[in-house]
Order: C-alpha cells, then sequence, then structure tokens
C-alpha cells in the first residue's frame, strides 16, 4: 500500500516550507542524484565501470572510474535547478562554478560523491556524502563562501548503497530515513526522528594504526581490547568495515563510536577525513540523533575551516564514549592522566608471573 508512507519529497517540503522552501527542491535533485548512483553502484561489475579511472584527485588518491561517474551524476542533476551558487566535491581540487546557462541561487552544496569507494570492487556498502550551506548573497560563490562551520549547516545526509539503498538526512529537526522503494522510485521514511544510544559496547576505529596514535586515543582502545579484565569492567566488540557511511549507519541504527584520529604520520594531515562533505555532515546528523562528535578536543561543528579540503580527527557516536575520549585527551594535555602502560607489553611479557 502507497498510500499513508510519506515520501521524501512530501517530508522535505513540509519541512523546509517557509525561509527555506528551495531547500527541499536542491534536496530532491541530491535524491535524484542518489538514485542514479544507487542504479550505477548496484550494477557491479556489470557496470564495465570497475577499475582506476586515468586521475588522481585532489587528494592525491587513485580516482575510480566510478568516483568519476558518481562525482558527474550529483553536478549534472543539481547545477540546473537554480537553487545553488556553487559546489566543492572531493573529486575536483577548485570550486564548481554553476555553468552560465543556469540560474544561481542561494545554497552551497559540498560532497564525497562515493565513499568508500576503495569498497566498490569487493562488493562492500559505499555511500555519498552531502552537505548545505546557504549563502545569502547573490552570484557566484567564492572559496572563502564555503569555508564556513559545520554548525552553519541547513542540511546534511548521506546516501548508503547497501543491500538496500536508503537517503538519512537532517534539516535541522531530527535526523530521519528514507529507504528507496525500488517499485515506485520513491525514497518512502521508514525510520523517523533516529536516536543514538548515549551508551554502547561496540567501536570502530582501524587498530593498525595504533602505533600513530596519540596517547589518549591508545588509552581508551586499549582498555575497550581489556574489556571485563579492565577498568571498563565489561567486554567491547569491535567493527572495521573502511567505509565511513556504514560505520556511522550502523551507529544511528544501533549506537557505538566510530574515530578515524589524529596520528602522526604526517603532521600535515591531522587525521584522514574531510572536515567539509565528511566530518561536518556526519556531525550534524549524529548530534540531531542525540549523538555527540568531536574532534578530541573540541566540537566538530566548531571548527573554523581554511582550506577547502582540509581534514580533521573524527570521534563521534554514543555520547557518553564520545565524551570519555574527550575527557582522556583533556587528562593527556594536562598531564593529570594516568601512564600509559600497553596491555602488549602485559600480554607478551615473557616474566609476567
Ligand atoms: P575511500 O573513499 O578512499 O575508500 O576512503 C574511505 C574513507 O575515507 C572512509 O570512508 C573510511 O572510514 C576510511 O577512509 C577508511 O580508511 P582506512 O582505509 O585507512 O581504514
Amino acid at each position: 500500500m502507497l498510500s499513508g508512507r510519506t515520501t521524501l519529497s512530501k517530508f522535505v517540503i513540509e519541512h523546509t516550507r517557509g525561509q527555506h522552501s528551495e531547500l527541499g527542491a536542491l534536496l530532491v535533485d541530491v535524491a535524484a542524484a542518489v538514485k542514479s548512483i544507487s542504479a550505477l553502484v548496484g550494477k557491479g561489475a556489470l557496470s564495465g565501470f570497475a577499475g582506476l579511472a586515468a586521475a588522481t584527485n585532489v587528494q592525491g588518491e587513485a580516482q575510480k572510474k566510478i568516483d568519476v561517474l558518481a562525482n558527474e551524476a550529483i553536478l549534472s542533476h543539481c547545477e540546473w535547478g537554480g537553487q545553488l551558487a556553487g559546489m566543492v566535491s572531493e573529486e575536483m581540487e577548485a570550486a564548481y562554478r554553476i555553468p552560465d546557462d543556469y540560474p544561481r541561487g542561494r545554497y552551497l552544496l559540498l560532497f564525497d560523491p562515493l565513499d568508500g569507494s576503495s569498497n566498490s570492487d569487493v562488493n562492500v556498502s559505499v555511500g555519498s556524502i552531502f552537505s548545505i550551506l546557504s549563502r545569502p548573497a547573490a552570484g557566484d560563490a567564492a572559496d572563502a563562501d564555503f569555508l564556513r562551520p559545520g554548525s552553519e549547516q541547513v542540511a546534511a545526509g548521506y546516501a548508503i548503497y547497501g543491500p538496500a539503498t536508503m537517503l538519512v538526512l537532517s534539516v535541522g529537526s531530527g535526523t530521519h530515513g528514507f529507504t528507496l522503494d525500488r517499485e515506485s522510485g520513491n525514497f518512502i521514511l521508514t525510520h523517523p526522528d533516529i536516536r543514538v544510544p548515549a551508551e554502547t559496547r561496540e567501536f570502530a576505529i582501524n587498530t593498525s594504526n595504533e602505533r600513530f596514535w596519540e596517547a589518549p586515543v591508545q588509552r581508551y582502545v586499549a582498555e575497550c581490547k581489556a574489556g571485563r579484565s579492565g577498568v571498563r569492567g565489561v567486554d567491547f566488540n569491535m567493527r572495521w568495515i573502511a567505509s565511513m557511511v556504514a560505520e556511522v549507519h550502523r551507529i544511528l541504527m544501533r549506537g557505538g563510536i566510530f574515530m578515524y584520529p589524529k596520528d602522526h604520520r604526517d603532521p600535515a594531515r591531522p587525521g584522514r577525513l574531510r572536515l567539509l562533505y565528511e566530518a561536518n555532515p556526519m556531525a550534524m546528523l549524529i548530534e540531531q540523533a542525540g549523538g555527540a562528535a568531536s574532534t578530541g578536543r573540541g566540537r566538530i561543528l566548531d571548527v573554523e575551516p581554511e582550506t577547502l579540503h582540509q581534514r580533521v580527527p573524527v570521534i563521534l557516536g554514543s555520547r557518553d564514549e564520545v565524551e570519555r575520549v574527550e575527557r582522556y585527551h583533556r587528562e593527556f594535555d594536562t598531564g593529570t592522566d594516568r601512564p600509559f602502560v600497553s596491555p602488549l607489553f602485559a600480554e607478551r611479557s615473557l616474566f609476567r608471573d
């Protein structure tokens, strides 16, 4: 029965009526782009676009053909509607100027067209992440217009291309999930007002980087791994999908903490994830769902951006655990933390009685 089910179009129009009425039209265009990317990703190897493109992106990362196609899908679906003054994408070094054929609008769209794409060849869930800022001025946006703290976002969301394709978004009044009904082509509201449990026993981090982390992160993860035999007194579970969208989606569905922290491999890279079109939109979604999103030393949404593609440490999810990690950073920075004793030594010591 289709009647009685809320579609994405109905939801966004009802929730953006008035001051941001054009925002609804932009979100409908984003949803159309997501549907086309979903169809492409869903073909898998049959799409003929597996493998690497000839180029590398601004991050110096090998660009996959499907990255390029997803990027083009969002540009082509969103550039013509008259809501945008410019776009920023992970796949493009400079901001994208709206072609002269199309009118300008008062919003800015920032996005990662296909996050987790290194998983696309191994059939693991990937996603698209987007952030929307408003820009009252007329005409084309300058780079500086995009460099605004995440607290100024008027909307944020992601698509996850998994067994089902879902669109999860916020326009500032909660975080809500829509599932693509492939028969009708509509996104249907299936997860209204998502809430992240404050407590969790599940953490997500790439532990192969452990030796590069700062001590407070090493301390937190060591305590989780020690489980009931350590200071936490309970056992924890670990996940790492290497697809931020999939990790954040799991956390919105059942709680958890996701960490891609600062590490000391490269001082110029204070983390792997990008502030404007990964950390900020995910932080808005998590906070709107009652969770927390931190750099370890401050709220992600308060970070003042300096460059379009800057990276930032990310610790987000269940509020109690994020606040614990922040406390460990404060104790480390003020020299009041317990000396860090690596459990590896304890486990491996030949002389332990
Ligand atoms: P790709 O888009 O290059 O696959 O990177 C995905 C990602 O930015 C994020 O989605 C993951 O959480 C993180 O990188 C995984 O990083 P590691 O491969 O270092 O674990």
